[in-house]
């Protein structure tokens, strides 16, 4: 097993039980209706039936519903009988929601999945089939879902190249160059997993955007995938280079302005659509990292935002602008600055405009505080974007279950209309009454066989898609599902690993940047530690900026007496931060430049603390390749060896973050390691003169 069928494995269920129970109730299957998603929703029943329960499923028509029979159609299929059946269902589900109920026709059990449009149908199918690869009861079924954000999208940072930035899973999978007319099949593998999981859209291309991808030529590419992807409810999306009315266009500026900028961008934006009339629209990083934006012609982002929505408005196209912003003028605090440039044009932007913002101030860090942005701007709609790809968690290498990381932020408190106004509740849209609300994922797929470059980080794939459905899930049982779809149902295996994927993530945090500490990584490439790079051209691409160590202390004083960057949070929030007791340890050299000698909750001083924690990183990866040892009899030989090997590399770069953070800290707190912490068997000039020239994904 290559790992290549994902969550999608439909194992034969060995347990004889459970599968004549399944195969009681599912005698036939019956399409209503024949559209496109219909069909392949058809085909992924079939496929998952004879894999799971070994017997060839007959099917049925609509006319000869004899038998317990399996029917699934949109609403406007249903005859009157069935649509009796169902009551009120269809009042509470939104257009891609769905209903799996247990009805009786002619004295026999049926099982109905439907929904407002056949896609809704295609979740339901998907959800029906999860219940029979988690070994679930499908007795008595009245199951009705929707998603709660409306777009929910991949970011694929994927170049025309087809190398990815920050992807660590080999080579991009759009194989441009042979498209439009060479449709690769994995296209179609890749739609079937994302609409599994309820993944709605795909931004193709990197947001470090080439103008080529807006030429006819490429255009056609796109056009040819999004035709692959839309019977799976799948929108394609494209970052646009705001300077491409230059550059692809012959103009001589881009300024948002400019009557012929406008124009290009309309007929532009005509074209996209005369080719692909459902294009979702466009993400743009502007005036962000050298990319081109509208304050390179003296306009802000309100200006460059509502232009290119204006374009999309007849079209019913989103602008999806991206708030990683940070200017190379102010460097007292790169925490504050997106903030500082979004806040204030709240109100704004077109209604078909999104602003999307990273989960923490500064960059997809083992763990951030949340961003202050979210629950600041009332009258805009913010989306997320979180980032799937491990740019700065050990890459494709490490195995860290990413879900608990997406969790922690969804469910913090921003207290920004009172106690319980959540993250989640900010992205869903419920707490300012949002009709637009989106979800962005930065992809961690690649032409890898097992798409992601180690099948355990197949499960943050899995997990963004369901929490974009539902950011109300728990990591919990996102793990319990993924696990169980992906290797085995049997508990021995299920409980133990899926403790192992619990703890991953506090046990980067621990090995790397534990206690607060950040951007510690090596410089480009985010391999590996670099505590001590001070020689970048910009102060805020260094690692010192970060931690700021001293002969007294560690730690980034974001508090009133610092940069004062707590105050962008509620006043609640900002207290609980600023405040050394009440200030929770794992944020505590976030906020706080404190003394080597500062006690901590356990008693320990902040070097010792520090040094445990470190340790205890190192610790736990040991008992996650123990407990990976266990698992053994239940995973096929070729994904537990391919784990195993990984595991065992993230043991060994946990011990060289381990060695290299504290002997580097140590020139500063000239104190000697606690008792239980391992000694380095290197020197902290050996960590230095380690490169990576040819690291990935840079
Ligand atoms: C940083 C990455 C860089 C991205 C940038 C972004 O290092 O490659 O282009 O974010 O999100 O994390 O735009």
């Amino acid at each position: 097993n290559d790992g290549y069928k994902l969550w999608l494995q439909y194992n034969h269920i060995q347990d004889k039980q459970i599968r004549t129970s399944y195969q009681s109730n599912i005698k036939r299957i019956i399409p209503f209706g024949n559209s496109e998603t219909i069909k392949v929703a058809l085909k992924e029943l079939e496929l998952g039936l004879n894999g799971m329960l070994g017997s060839k499923v007959l099917s049925g028509t609509k006319n000869n519903i004899e038998s317990n029979s399996l029917m699934f159609g949109s609403e406007s299929s249903l005859n009157e009988i069935v649509k009796n059946q169902l009551g009120n269902a269809f009042n509470e589900i939104n257009d891609e929601g769905f209903v799996i109920k247990t009805i009786s026709i002619k004295g026999k059990n049926q099982i109905i999945i439907t929904g407002k449009n056949d896609v809704g149908v295609l979740y339901g199918v998907f959800k029906f089939l999860r219940l029979l690869q988690t070994h679930q009861s499908i007795e008595n079924l009245n199951i009705i879902d929707a998603p709660k954000i409306k777009v929910r999208v991949l970011n694929h940072w994927d170049n025309l190249d087809r190398t990815v930035e920050r992807g660590y899973a080999g080579f991009s999978i759009w194989d441009w160059h042979r498209l439009p007319d060479y449709i690769d099949s994995r296209y179609r593998d890749y739609a079937r997993a994302n609409a599994s999981i309820g993944i709605n859209g795909t931004v193709l291309n990197n947001v470090n955007a080439n103008a080529l991808i807006l030429t006819p030529q490429y255009l056609e590419k796109v056009e040819a995938l999004a035709n692959v992807f839309r019977p799976y409810g799948i929108k394609v999306y494209l970052t646009t280079r705001f300077s491409a009315p230059i550059e692809i266009g012959g103009l001589e500026t881009a300024d948002p302005y400019d009557a012929e900028v406008i124009a290009w961008w309309k007929n532009k934006v005509k074209e996209i659509y005369s080719k692909i009339p459902d294009f979702g629209g466009f993400l743009v990083k502007a005036n962000s990292e050298g990319q081109p934006g509208p304050q390179n012609y003296g306009r802000n982002h309100v200006d460059g935002a509502n232009m290119l929505a204006d374009a999309l408005t007849p079209f019913g196209g989103v602008v999806m602008w991206r708030a990683f912003v940070y200017s190379e003028h102010d460097i007292t605090d790169r925490a504050k600055q997106a903030y500082s440039e979004f806040v204030p044009y709240d109100g704004q932007f077109k209604d078909n405009v999104i602003i999307q913002v990273k989960n923490g101030a500064i960059d997809f860090q083992p763990r951030e505080p949340f961003h202050p942005m979210f629950g600041t701007m009332p009258k805009t709609p913010l989306m997320m974007e979180f980032q799937i790809t491990q740019e700065y968690l050990g890459q494709s290498t490490h195995t860290v279950f990413l879900p608990k990381l997406y969790e922690e932020v969804l469910q913090s408190d921003t207290y920004k209309k009172g106690k319980g106004s959540t993250v989640a509740k900010i992205i869903d849209g419920s707490l300012d009454n949002k009709v637009l609300t989106g979800i962005a994922g930065v992809s961690n797929i690649g032409n890898d066989i097992n798409w992601t470059g180690n099948p355990m980080l197949q499960a943050n794939w899995y997990g963004f898609g369901r929490l974009a459905w539902n950011p109300y899930l728990s990591s919990e049982e996102i793990a319990d599902e993924w696990l169980r779809s992906t290797f085995s149902n049997d508990e021995k295996f299920v409980k133990p690993v899926k403790d192992m994927l619990l703890s991953s993530r506090e046990a980067v945090v621990n090995y790397m940047t534990p206690l607060g500490l950040h951007h510690i990584m090596d410089t480009g490439h985010h391999y590996g530690p670099g505590p001590w790079v001070s020689d970048l051209s910009r102060p805020e691409w260094n690692p010192v900026y970060y931690h700021k160590a001293d002969s007294l202390g560690v730690g980034f004083d974001r508090t009133p007496s610092g940069s004062n960057a707590t105050a962008q949070y509620a006043p609640q929030v900002a207290s609980k931060f600023n405040n050394l007791e009440t200030c929770p340890e794992e944020d505590l050299l976030w906020f706080h430049h404190v003394s080597w000698d500062f006690k901590l909750k356990n008693g320990k001083t902040l070097w010792d603390g520090m040094a445990l924690k470190y340790q205890e990183g190192v610790d736990q990866v040991a008992s996650m390749i123990s407990i990976w040892e266990e698992a053994k009899p239940y995973v096929d030989e070729e994904r537990f060896s391919d784990v195993y090997m990984l595991l065992n590399i993230q043991h060994k770069e946990a011990k060289w973050w381990r060695d290299a953070c504290l002997l580097y800290f140590q020139e500063f707190s000239q104190k000697s390691l606690p008792v239980g912490v391992e000694k380095s068997t290197q020197t902290l000039d050996y960590f230095k003169s380690l490169k990576f020239t040819f690291a990935p994904g840079n």
